[in-house]
């Protein structure tokens, strides 16, 4: 399959000024009719043929200012697009095509998901559609007539706001939608069905009344408020900070129970997934009331940063999504704590975008090139692409950074633009040089950043040098310094805050910075709040131990811990290996019984701190990982701090408990959170105290106050060997068989249960009569969940659970290609691992490659971890 190189870019031949799309709505046969109104683009090299884009559409009829177009004048493209020969400059193309949306299990295009339609069109699934020039940079505006049986579509959304509606003959009707904003053809939507809706309104700040409506299945209709309440606060929140205010007549979002991703910011009618709508205290956790708000005000940021202002071509994918994550984590560290959002945010990079940063993936928040762009939905482009943006903002300040929103905005509406835009924007309105700062959107790899430190009694002068280096990546084997701004403060013996912070700014390879006058030598505090996504090394684990007590800057004091017992697991990692007795590092114990003392104090941070870095993340920091000795070190240090805190563990278990009704305000979540984390440690405690804590675990399931409660007790049940395990899972499955979601984290627990025959319940789920290859959440919580989400397991040294991967990523490249290419991304990780592991990954890949017919999404994917 070809690549796509950036560099070769062309403003597109013909521009759409209007769309006219008459859908008459059929399971099997679906009729699409387009009225295009084209003129040749001046911008543009002069063609005389025009050519659009399609895939799996059976042409019916085409006409040219009315007249109809011969074979003479058409030409099938290969991979399904149209050629029309020798067109005017200007003119009507009328197209009909035929579709099947019960056909189309890639959930790209024009779908069937229980009996409704909907369309998913980013990045290339309007040309599932009708023939159309299907690129970002062609923006146009649409008109939607749709058709359909009424007794099974009662009701027919589109993007924009409603123009009419009416009955036809058979049973059938028709509602017509006129979207006045321009808009890129992946931002087309279209939704019909049986579906009900829970309705609101919100009144933007110049008086516009905007009616909201989420569209559900019948029956969930009592499970949207958390995402209403969750948009209007985003609304309010756009308005307040950015001043910028939604700008239509109606706002609808439609949840659907297949979905490739979370959600899709089309204009007027986000499509979600039904994991980021659907919420009651008996069915979702408190991750997912988070999830939830997150992705509710994403896509709704995308109004500005999407759509009104659009990307020019996918290599600036990041221009949207880096931007818009950023605003929705800036929106949610607002209702909350800051602190414990931004720890979160920074797992999850570390997590995610990390390893792929490291891996045969690697590129950089622009790409340079693809080969299927739905491969570039990365945690590169999102999270990365939102630590860039809040750089950015450090660097130029607040104020700035909002003056260079509003310049971007009024210079780029309506238009398609580039990242460079929107640097330009910030340089502009700040007076800042940010040509340098460009290097982070085009150099892959993670910057490592390393410190040490002197200090000059007689003077007082203490210095720092700050050093960096970026590792070679794949096509990128030399890397230039980027400016990485440090935010800092120093911290004298006693653990006071000295004179002397503030935001240093190393621009070099290497740079030092002096501080006078200073009583004694402190202790430096560096990143705080993570202000640039480097890897930092160099203190001692005297240095973070104090750190991790004294800081001023939580994140600091959370990551210091952190850096300390991942110093102290790789040290035992070693011992495992060389099958010493290990022994609870007292360094270690002290900083988990300081967060415990502390933990009333604020339970939400607290819960974050008692949690030790993941295996996966003990594993990176390895030159070869050692999955097995990794595990055991990690459920040894589990055990023996559950065992040395069991009184005081179980003290917050019990002093924690709630009786009131459930709530999902930040204390509440942070409460239960700590209360969770406590039974987990207490459960893995020895003798007695973790008989209590597996007796408290049960208790908890049976009580069913929640589901954040009851999940907490089935994963501790879960990963146990008592008696009361496989009850616990029958009784959760019995009670929650009809319930998609629920039965989603069902299979999800079990495949991430790192029992040592994880791999054989793991097989025998993919048989069960609940799972459903064809529905990617499920899909995801069997198989993503095991392969990512248990590396004890997945790395057996038998090769078998390789095996298992790359059997399920072949059935489904037949089914969802774009699933698919996401979930084979573990076996990719191969140089991480021993040289007999590695072995059996690449030939779990190369079996996966010698599949005839095989997507080119996956043989991307497949092909690089392989090179
Ligand atoms: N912009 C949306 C991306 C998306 C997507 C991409 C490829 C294939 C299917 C998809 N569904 C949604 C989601 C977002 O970032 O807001
Ligand atoms: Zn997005």
């Amino acid at each position: 399959p070809p690549t796509i190189r950036r560099e070769d870019y062309r403003p597109p031949a013909f521009l759409v000024d209007q769309v006219d799309l008459h859908l008459a709505l059929h399971p099997t046969a679906t009729r699409v009719k387009a009225k295009l109104a084209l003129r040749r683009n001046p911008a543009a090299a002069p063609a005389a043929d025009l050519e659009l884009d399609g895939e799996a559409l059976t042409l019916l009829a085409a006409r040219l200012d009315g007249a109809p177009l011969g074979a003479d004048r058409l030409a099938h493209l290969p991979g399904g697009g149209l050629r029309v020969a020798d067109v005017p400059a200007a003119f009507t193309l009328e197209t009909e095509v035929g579709i099947s949306p019960e056909a189309n299990s890639e959930l790209s295009g024009l779908y069937l998901s229980g009996g409704n339609y909907f369309t998913q069109c980013e990045a290339e699934g309007f040309r599932r559609i009708t023939y159309f020039p299907d690129r970002p940079d062609v923006m146009a505006r649409y008109t939607t007539t749709l058709e359909a049986d009424r007794a099974a579509c009662p009701v027919l959304l589109s993007n924009g706001n409603p123009d009419g509606a009416g009955e036809l003959p058979d049973g059938r009707h028709w509602a017509r939608w006129v979207d006045p904003h321009p808009k890129p053809s992946y931002l087309f939507a279209v939704v019909a069905g049986d579906l009900v809706a829970m309705r609101d309104r919100f009144t933007t700040r110049s008086g516009r009344k905007v009616a909201l409506g989420i569209y559900v299945r019948k029956g969930d209709e009592d499970a949207c408020g958390h995402a209403m309440d969750s948009l209007k606060r985003s609304m309010a929140w756009d308005e307040d900070t950015y001043g910028l205010e939604y700008d239509l007549d109606v706002f609808n979002i439609a949840a659907v129970s297949d979905f490739n991703m979370g959600a899709m910011e089309n204009k007027g009618l986000n499509v979600f997934n039904t994991k980021y709508i659907l919420a009651r205290p008996e069915t979702a956790t408190d991750a997912d009331y988070e999830g939830i708000e997150t992705v509710v005000a994403h896509e709704y940021f995308h109004n500005w940063t999407g759509n009104r202002v659009t990307c020019r071509d996918w290599f600036q994918l990041s221009l949207k999504e880096g931007l818009t994550v950023f605003r929705d984590q800036h929106f949610s560290a607002d209702q909350g704590s800051a602190a414990v959002k931004r720890i979160g945010d920074v797992r999850r990079l570390r997590a995610a975008q990390f390893p792929e940063d490291a891996g045969p993936m690697a590129h950089p928040v622009r790409p340079d090139s693809y080969v299927e762009i739905n491969n570039f939905y990365t945690a590169t482009v999102y999270q990365k692409g939102a630590e860039v943006v809040r750089m950015m903002r450090r660097l130029i300040g607040e104020a700035n950074f909002r003056k260079g929103m509003d310049l971007y905005i009024a210079r780029h509406d309506n238009q398609a633009v580039t990242i460079e835009d929107f640097v330009r924007a910030m340089q502009d309105a700040s007076g800042t040089d940010l040509s340098r700062f460009a290097r982070w959107y085009a150099q892959a790899g993670t910057p490592a950043l390393r410190v040490r430190d002197a200090f000059d009694k007689a003077s007082g002068r203490y210095t720092l040098t700050l050093a960096q280096s970026t590792p070679p990546t794949p096509g990128q084997p030399e890397k230039q310094p980027v400016p990485i701004p440090v935010a800092m403060g120093l911290i004298g013996p006693d653990g006071a805050e000295l004179p002397g912070a503030g935001l240093l700014l190393l621009e070099e390879a290497e740079q030092g910075f002096t501080f006078e006058g200073l009583p004694a030598k402190p202790v430096p505090s560096l990143l705080r709040g993570y202000s640039a996504p480097v890897k930092l090394s160099g203190l001692s684990l005297e240095q973070l131990g104090f750190l991790a007590a004294h800081d001023t800057d939580p994140f600091v004091r959370w990551d210091s811990a952190q850096q300390y017992a991942t110093a102290e697991m790789l040290r035992l990692v070693e011992e495992v290996r060389s099958q010493k007795p290990l022994a609870l590092p007292e360094g270690l114990a002290a900083i988990f019984g300081a967060a415990l003392d502390r933990a009333m104090e604020d339970p939400a941070f607290a819960a974050e701190a008692l949690v030790l870095p993941s295996e996966d993340f003990v594993a990176d920091q390895m030159a070869v990982a050692d999955p097995e000795a990794i595990h055991a070190m990690r459920q040894f240090l589990r055990g023996a701090l559950g065992t040395r805190f069991s009184p005081r563990l179980a003290a917050l278990h019990g002093a924690l408990e709630e009786t009131g009704p459930y709530r999902i305000d930040g204390a509440s979540i942070g409460r239960r959170a700590l209360r969770n984390a406590s039974l987990a440690y207490l459960a893995r405690a020895e003798g007695a105290a973790g008989a209590e804590g597996l007796a408290r675990a049960e208790q908890q399931f049976e009580a069913g106050r929640n589901m954040t409660d009851v999940l907490a007790a089935l994963r501790v049940l879960a990963d146990s060997d008592s008696p009361a395990r496989q009850a616990a899972l029958d009784a959760f499955h019995g009670k929650w068989r009809h319930d998609d979601l629920v039965l989603d984290k069902w299979f999800a627990i079990q495949a991430s249960a790192a029992r040592p025959d994880a791999l054989e319940a793991v097989r025998a789920l993919a048989r069960h009569p609940d799972f459903d290859l064809r529905n990617p959440n499920r899909a995801r919580s069997l198989i993503g969940a095991f392969a990512a989400g248990n590396p004890a397991r997945f790395h057996d040294a038998s090769g078998d659970g390789y095996r298992f991967l790359a059997e399920m990523v072949i059935a489904l490249d037949a089914v969802n290609t774009q699933v698919a290419a996401r979930l084979v991304s573990p076996l990719g990780l191969w140089k991480r691992q021993d040289a007999a592991r590695g072995a059996l990954m690449r030939a779990g890949l190369e079996r996966i490659l010698a599949r005839p017919g095989l997507s080119k999404g996956t043989y991307e994917k497949v092909s690089k971890s392989l090179a």
